[in-house]
């Protein structure tokens, strides 16, 4: 080695660095360009996003600049606190409350960018608290390895940002088991039954199809916009089938534990669930739950 011979503890915090940055850049991009600034006014749902992508740069610079103990623990702690804050905001259908099959994360593919670097800052920064590896002098082709992470991860960020779940003609992470048939059965609790019409039905004219695919019985529409339902309470006669059209990016959900749930609507789409029984049902949007809404059927 020569004199300018790098520390395995400086390697591990500059990759934790990039990590940590780089999952910062995803919750940035969600919140200027996934529409997440509009869950802001009432909540703080959005603030939290924006601030997660600030902080995310403040640990970055700090890991880059010093190696003291608390500086990386804060490392620690802001990749774990960012990942149980993905479980904690979502009231949950999978991993971490993101839905729902298919190979990425609903409503935010990205989001699992986010979780992935937060792993990996985890682990380099907990390594280097092994005194043993963090005093080592890195193996000459290490400094190789990090550049290689960090252009890997910024591709990754591009192809990432890039990707939207829109741009398919086969929604891969749509609910695949209903068509535009509204009020198909898939839920096992007799007294409702709910479906979810799949981002494919609203190829030719988007957000207009709700009501084609409404049945005629007299239907009943509630939309969802800027992370709101537009009919907050809504009373509808016993067999109404209630459709509900997202306006926004991001993909939502109506659910109400165990009597009703349309699964994850993506950006466009609609979801319905059919009401046989008289009564109020509360619900909220799993992914974003301060999301509320209900609807009251009368006998
Ligand atoms: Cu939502």
């Amino acid at each position: 080695m020569n004199s300018t011979s790098l520390p395995v503890g400086r390697v591990l915090r500059i990759i934790a660095a990039v990590a940590i940055l780089i999952s910062g850049i995803v919750h940035l991009d969600l919140y200027f360009n996934a529409d997440y600034r509009f869950a802001s006014p009432d909540v703080n749902f959005g603030r939290s996003i924006l601030l997660n992508g600030f902080g995310a740069g403040i640990v970055a610079i700090a890991l880059v600049a010093r190696k003291e103990w608390f500086v990386r623990l804060a490392g620690i702690g802001y990749a774990l606190s960012t990942i149980v804050l993905f479980w904690y905001t979502h009231s949950g259908h999978t991993f971490l409350g993101f839905s729902h099959g298919g190979p990425v994360f609903e409503p935010s593919p990205q989001a699992q960018l986010s979780v992935i670097m937060g792993i990996i800052a985890i682990v380099a920064l907990a390594a280097s608290f092994v005194p043993a590896i963090d005093a080592a002098d890195a193996p000459s082709g290490l400094p190789v390895v990090g550049v290689a992470f960090t252009i890997t991860a910024i591709a990754l960020i591009g192809l990432t940002l890039k990707w939207k779940p829109d741009d398919a003609t086969t929604p891969s992470a749509a609910p695949t088991t209903t068509v535009a048939t509204a009020g198909t059965t898939t839920d096992s609790t007799p007294a409702t039954t709910a479906a979810t019409t799949a981002g494919s039905t609203v190829d030719t004219t988007a957000g207009s199809t709700a009501g084609s695919t409404a049945p005629a019985t007299g239907g009943s529409a509630v939309s969802i916009k800027d992370f709101k339902f537009d009919a907050v309470d809504l009373t509808v006669a016993k067999g109404t089938t209630v459709t509900w059209t997202n306006g926004d990016k991001q993909a939502h959900t109506a659910t109400s534990s165990g009597n009703f749930d349309t699964g994850s609507i993506a950006a466009g789409a609609t979801g319905t669930a059919t009401f046989d029984t008289a009564g109020t049902f509360a619900y909220i949007c799993s992914f974003h739950p301060f999301m509320k809404g209900t609807i009251t059927v009368t006998g």
